[in-house]
């Protein structure tokens, strides 16, 4: 007996030492101290011993059941600490490692130029009027003396949405509502920049793309308050030096009209691939408001006298920025629109 509770304590140190998660020890406890352990099965085996040598064993087993009950609280003390130190170990965090920057982003690089182009005009007295991108025939073609024949309302030039409404195909609707809602005050001088659509898709024309649209209604307003507004507008954006001409062209809404070009910003007029050897590249269409657009509108054209410009702000971009493909700015690649930020 005396042999065999000597047998039990050792087996019982040896796996007590050998447990390396509470769970085990548990079952361990239970497999030497539980109600069908090995002490309590020792201890019913007490009645077959003499009567004389009962409380030696009892006293042993006692003592040695006290101890093992002692070795598994240390035990369990000594596993969770581990545990717990372990938990810590593993959430420790280096506060002195250099932190991972965060993506900032930036404006758009057409946001930016239109942004540049109506800081210019703001500059000269101008003020930004915006208006639906969804328009009428009437605000798109009509009040802007375009004739129902015009191929510019062709079908297959501009996004219609049911008959007689469309994506405008330029800003000037804005500055029509503009007129209504203001004749006959004057001076006018508004700048309308926004989102235009048309059916083009190709290396320069993309079916979505903005413009930046002018107009100045006054007493006396003439071609050279047009002429030296734009050239102040082109030194501003191009560099002081830069030159502009007028070229004779044809608007319905403008008359006279007049294409505008600056010295091309690549050869800086020698002559290149991009001004296809003018030494000229054109950024602006312009003119004198049409009298019959100024009259549907509400101003008496014998009484005033307008002029409106109108620009592509893509156009603008690729020059500023030397960039040859207009898809670029709306194929958002990363790589490119970094290097505006
Ligand atoms: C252009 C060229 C010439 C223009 C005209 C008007 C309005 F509404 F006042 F008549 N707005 N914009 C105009 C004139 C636009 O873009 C190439």
């Amino acid at each position: 007996m005396q042999k065999k509770l000597q047998e039990i304590h050792n087996q019982a140190v040896a796996e007590i030492a050998a447990v390396q998660t509470e769970d085990e020890l548990k079952q361990v406890q239970v497999r030497f101290l539980g109600k069908k352990g090995e002490m309590t099965s020792l201890l019913r085996g007490m009645g077959q011993l003499p009567p004389e040598e009962r409380p030696l064993v009892g006293g042993l087993a006692n003592q040695l059941r006290d101890e093992l009950t002692n070795l598994f609280t240390a035990r369990e003390e000594e596993l969770r600490s581990t545990a717990r130190r372990k938990a810590m170990a593993d959430e420790q965090v280096d506060v002195t490692l250099p932190g991972k920057p965060p993506m900032i982003g930036h404006l758009h690089p057409l946001t930016l130029i239109m942004d540049e182009i109506a800081e210019i005009f703001l500059g000269m007295g101008f003020t930004i009027k915006e208006g639906p991108e969804i328009e009428t025939e009437y605000y798109n073609f009509e009040a802007l003396n375009i004739p129902r024949e015009h191929p510019a309302r062709e079908m297959q030039d501009s996004f219609y949405i049911r008959p007689e409404v469309l994506l405008r195909t330029h800003t000037s609707p804005v500055q029509i509502r503009t007129m209504e809602e203001l004749a006959p005050q004057v001076p006018v001088r508004i700048i309308a920049p926004g989102k235009v659509y048309r059916r083009d898709d190709d290396a320069t024309h993309s079916p979505m793309f903005h413009q930046v649209e002018g107009l100045v209604i006054d007493r006396d307003i003439s071609l050279s308050d047009l002429k030296g507004t734009l050239l102040l507008f082109a030194r501003q954006m191009f560099g002081p030096k830069q030159q502009v001409r007028l070229r004779p062209s044809f608007f319905p809404f403008t008359e006279p009209s007049a294409e505008v070009d600056i010295a091309c910003v690549i050869c800086g007029g020698q002559g290149c691939r991009v001004c296809k050897d003018s030494g000229w590249i054109e950024i602006l269409g312009s003119g004198m408001v049409h009298p019959r657009v100024l009259e549907l509108s509400g101003y008496d054209p014998e009484e005033y006298t307008a002029y409106a410009f109108g620009m592509g702000v893509e156009r603008v971009a690729m020059l500023k920025y030397g960039i040859g493909d207009l898809r670029m700015f709306f194929s958002n690649d990363i790589r490119m629109l970094r290097q505006f930020s």
